[in-house]
């Protein structure tokens, strides 16, 4: 297992649309034990393959409080089924978008249909945080981030901020 980079945002990589998993195979597997190990590294609860810059439709979660209790979960071509008409709001952040937080309206439930770790096809109901976050990570796999859920004028501020941050990691002093 390997920690891989997280791309974050502005990067173009993160606007691509992932592609479906022909089959969960070892490659797959692999991919998603780094994943997973890089989500842990970053303290995230999930993480979407196009965040380390493969475009596969594949998910990794982990829900678990306690620390030690790990809950892996893992999703292949997951497709979301039945959103309610309810309507939560968290606060989301996300590890592309560093140290912004913001609220977002989503679906309360969902159902997902997805192939889990080995390739056995799954159905989820989810609600509450597990509803919010797969949401949010297939809104990755569309190349959405949730910036884009709010008014141009913040999210052009915001990405104004993340430029310029960027800039100075990448400025190298000697
Ligand atoms: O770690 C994460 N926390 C989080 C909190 C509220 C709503 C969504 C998330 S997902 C995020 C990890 C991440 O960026 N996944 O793509
Ligand atoms: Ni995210």
């Amino acid at each position: 297992m390997t920690v891989k980079t997280i791309l974050t945002e502005p990067n173009k990589i993160l606007r691509q649309v992932s592609l479906p998993v022909e089959k969960v195979g070892n490659e797959e597997r692999q991919l998603m034990d780094d994943m997973l190990e890089t989500m842990y590294e970053a303290k995230g609860i999930g993480l979407a393959a196009i965040q380390i810059g493969v475009p596969k439709r594949i998910i990794v979660m982990d829900l678990s409080k306690e620390e030690g209790k790990k809950e892996p979960r893992y999703f292949v071509n997951p497709i979301i089924k039945n959103k309610s008409e309810k309507i939560s709001t968290y606060e989301e952040g996300c590890l592309s978008v560093v140290s912004v937080f913001a609220e977002v309206d989503r679906p309360s439930t969902c159902e997902v249909e997805y192939l889990d770790y080995n390739g056995d096809k799954k159905i989820l109901k989810a609600s509450g945080l597990l509803a919010t976050c797969i949401q949010h990570e297939m809104d990755h796999l569309e190349g959405i981030l949730f910036i884009d859920y709010l008014s141009k004028l913040k999210k052009s501020m915001i990405i104004k901020k993340l430029s310029k941050l960027k800039n100075k990691e990448d400025r190298v002093v000697l």
